[in-house]
């Protein structure tokens, strides 16, 4: 490549890396009453993916001073996702982050009195709002609440590569290589990192580049 076409693709590639969102996959029952991760950090237009595994689970968006109730206005609820011993579901469930207010969530199986045991998680914790203090107000719930109606996300088939971890959903034009994911690197406090892939996006964009140029 010429040094003009280089300036070129690494302009766009920065571009390309600012402007992405990500997609988080969460897992959820895969280690026990857990969603993992159960601490993230993310922007607005992100996504959050949740892949379930057995037996029975469900994610809601709950009430930061009620645990274990869904969130008083908007939020979102799945469903139960029945799935079978050592597998993910064949549908995920995704939300899309719409801004930087703390969230929290809670799976709503009262077999087994999921919330109450620990099974929640947030999305950028911030002063009291937290993990460790929506778990503790959920430890004196007797029973989870689930909403009437599935609603706040989308249902769909399971991407191809579904194992945990975190991606960038940049380059909706890119190549199949674009797919093979940055692993989500988690930090001693549990949180999922959420450094943009660019070296997915480089390769992406580069190919764009490249088609462009010739
Ligand atoms: C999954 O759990 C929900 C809520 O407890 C229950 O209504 C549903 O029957 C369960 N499904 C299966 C297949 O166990
Ligand atoms: C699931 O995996 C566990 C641990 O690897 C194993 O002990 C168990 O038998 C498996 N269950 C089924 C239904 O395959
Ligand atoms: C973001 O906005 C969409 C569309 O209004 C809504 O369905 C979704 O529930 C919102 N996300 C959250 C986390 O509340
Ligand atoms: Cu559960």
């Amino acid at each position: 490549m010429s040094p003009l076409t280089n300036t070129i693709v690494l302009a766009i590639a920065g571009l390309a890396t600012q402007a992405s969102a990500s997609t988080i996959k969460v897992a959820v029952g895969k280690s026990g009453l857990t969603f993992a991760p159960d601490t993230v950090t993310a922007s607005a237009g992100d996504v959050l993916e949740f892949h379930f595994y057995a037996k029975n689970h469900s994610v809601v968006m709950g009430d930061w001073t009620d645990a274990c109730v869904p969130a008083k206005t908007g939020g979102f609820y799945s469903g139960f996702f029945p799935t079978a011993a050592n597998t993910s579901n064949a549908e995920v469930f995704s939300v899309t982050i719409n801004d930087t207010t703390p969230i929290a969530f809670y799976c709503s199986q009262n077999t087994g009195s999921h919330c109450k045991n620990g099974m929640v998680g947030v999305v950028n914790p911030s002063g009291e709002n937290t993990l460790e203090a929506y778990q503790a107000k959920a430890k004196s719930v007797s029973s989870a609440e689930s909403p009437a109606t599935v609603f706040g996300g989308v249902v769909s088939a399971a991407p191809a590569a579904s194992s945990t971890g975190t991606e960038t959903g940049a380059s909706s034009t890119a190549s199949s290589t674009s797919s093979s994911s940055a692993s989500a690197s988690t930090k001693p406090n549990g949180a999922a990192s959420l450094g943009v892939s660019s070296v997915t996006g480089m390769v992406a964009i580069v190919g764009a580049a490249a088609l462009f140029v010739y």
